[in-house]
């Protein structure tokens, strides 16, 4: 394991108040605060509390899968929200909170952060971070929607058993280390402003793609049922991505079926992203 002494202590107090942050549930050690969401909101949370993470013991990612961070040295997070949105849309709340990750790490630190479909975040084409979804429904209805985050920040992650030896972290791209509750503001408040665009009606589908390294590109897909190759064409409204076949065929895949998405395309555009409005 890397070392653990960082002296970048988290201070909820220092977080500001928003519409996300409206009650901050800050723990210094707890399974996975994806769990931690899930029980205030089965016990009638209202929207917009932050559970927040020093260390899990339990980090979870998708399939089962873990995700892997030293203690203090990283950010931790899952915020509970309670979209007005059709089932079927609930994914729109996924992509506020992934473009004000990403929006939050360019303005605080400048790097060049984009997203990867369906989940990670990427800074120079290599994982930074991920988002586990998880969603709740009351009979038809969606109920809740809690966006887990995990992002790697004063830390070496290539000095981390299980974290795969190309992932990427906001000290080891920028060569210092920075303060992690500034850094969590600044996404917040960037989560906040794109939620707020989805409350008043606005669709986040075009941003959303815009962020996507995935699209336009050449890639794998392993699904659970198969594998694809073929060119990411575009995300729908859903969140589904849509992918152009070699054979002319559009195949649409949906988050949830995608066991792993890989590029295709090699050489990589590092250096070459394209412009975010
Ligand atoms: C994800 O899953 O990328 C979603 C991770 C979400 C983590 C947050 S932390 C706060 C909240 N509470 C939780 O319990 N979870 C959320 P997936 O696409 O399945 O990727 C998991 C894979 O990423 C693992 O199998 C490893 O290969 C790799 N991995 C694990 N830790 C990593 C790290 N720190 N950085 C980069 N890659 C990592």
């Amino acid at each position: 394991m890397a070392p653990l002494a960082r002296n970048d202590p988290l201070d909820p107090s220092a977080l500001g108040r928003g519409p996300l942050r409206r009650a901050v549930h800050f723990l210094a050690e707890c399974e996975s605060t994806n769990d931690e969401a899930r029980t205030l909101a089965l016990a009638g949370e209202p929207e917009g509390a932050l559970v927040l993470a020093d260390y899990q013991t339990a980090g979870r990612g998708r399939l089962g899968r873990a995700w892997q961070a030293p203690r203090g040295s990283s950010l931790l997070f899952s915020t509970l929200l309670r979209p007005p949105l059709a089932p079927e849309l609930a994914l729109q709340a996924v992509m506020a909170a992934s473009l004000g990750v990403m929006h939050g790490i360019r303005r605080e630190t400048g790097l060049p952060a984009r997203l990867k479909w369906p989940n990670d975040v990427l800074i120079r084409e290599k994982k930074a971070g991920g988002i586990l979804c998880e969603l709740g429904f009351d009979g038809g209805r969606l109920d809740y929607v809690i966006v887990g985050i995990g992002l790697n920040v004063n830390f070496d992650p290539r000095e981390v058993d299980g974290i795969p030896p190309d992932a990427a972290g906001i000290q080891s791209e920028l060569g210092r280390s920075i303060p992690r509750t500034a850094l969590l503001q600044a996404m917040l408040e960037e989560m906040e402003t794109r939620y707020a665009e989805i409350l008043r009606g606005t669709s986040l589908r075009g941003a959303w793609e815009r962020a996507l390294d995935t699209v336009g590109r050449r890639v794998k897909v392993v699904l659970s049922d198969g594998e694809i190759v073929g060119t990411a064409e575009r995300v729908e409204e859903t969140g589904a991505l849509v992918v152009r076949l070699d054979d002319g065929a559009a195949r649409t895949i949906l988050a949830g079926d995608v066991v792993h998405l890989t590029i295709d395309d090699r050489p990589s555009t590092i250096g070459n992203e394209k412009p975010i409005p």
